[in-house]
């Protein structure tokens, strides 16, 4: 099946298994994939008229305006800090969990939101899903960075755990992106072959001043739903 399918797929099923009238804040992650849990929760509540008291915390500019889009109330942390379900994709799911996510630039508030979450579920395509962390995803761990630090951030990434940080140039605009929050985005390519406690490297990076998030997600997710191939759901938790 095409990979929107598979996507759509994996969304709806997490959405229905997840979903329910006890869900009061739900947290919407960002990218292509969540398109399809904001839809289904629209359907759920517009169709079905269920999740009455349902609110909405987005991880982005593009998860308020799928939001908005929809018309779901629009919730925030400021009221809202207790999330009952957080929702989003990833780039790639290792076999022990570990994502790597902001290949959509949105790592950030997606931390933030994850981490007020009771329950973060992951939904994907299948063709985010490896082994080892790399194999699927090749352009590295998005890092958002203070734009007056990324050389030096750049740098000290590059002495303790080798590999090349790269700035994120954009497509549609001269020089570097800039974030939701206007900071700037790292790609750390890491040496593929090199073992690395992905939890160390998380929390040592986020420490180097400079650093205002990294795009490991290591134990946050409780499970991650795939789209597969062959219209099939595969859950790996
Ligand atoms: O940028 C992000 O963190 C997105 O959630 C990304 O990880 C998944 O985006 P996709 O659903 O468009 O692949």
């Amino acid at each position: 099946i095409l990979l929107d399918s598979a996507k759509r797929l994996a969304a709806r099923t997490a959405v229905d298994q997840w979903v329910t009238e006890d869900t009061k804040v739900l947290g919407i992650g960002s990218g292509s994939t969540v398109v399809f849990v904001v839809e289904r929760v629209a359907e759920r509540v517009w169709k079905d008229g269920a999740l009455s008291e349902l609110i909405c915390v987005p991880s982005s500019f593009q998860s308020r305006q799928l939001i908005l889009d929809h018309n779901l109330p629009l919730g925030d942390l400021d009221r809202n800090y207790k999330v009952d379900l957080y929702i989003d994709g990833a780039d790639e799911v290792d076999s022990s969990m570990v994502l790597i996510k902001g290949g959509g630039g949105c790592l950030m508030q997606e931390k933030i939101v994850a981490s007020c979450a009771k329950t973060v579920i992951i939904v994907a395509d299948y063709t985010k899903q490896s082994l080892r962390l790399g194999e699927q995803w090749c352009k590295g761990i998005p890092i958002e960075v203070s734009s007056m630090a990324y050389v030096p951030v750049k740098h000290k990434i590059e002495e303790l755990y080798g590999g090349e940080a790269q700035l994120r140039t954009a497509l549609n605009k001269a020089g570097p992106i800039v974030t939701d929050n206007g900071n700037f985005l790292m790609d750390w390519r890491f040496v593929a072959q090199r073992e690395y406690d992905w939890d160390e490297v998380n929390r040592t990076i986020s420490m180097i001043p400079g650093v205002l998030e990294t795009g490991l997600f290591v134990n946050m997710a409780a499970k991650c739903y795939f789209g597969m191939a062959n219209g099939t759901v595969k859950v790996q938790n």
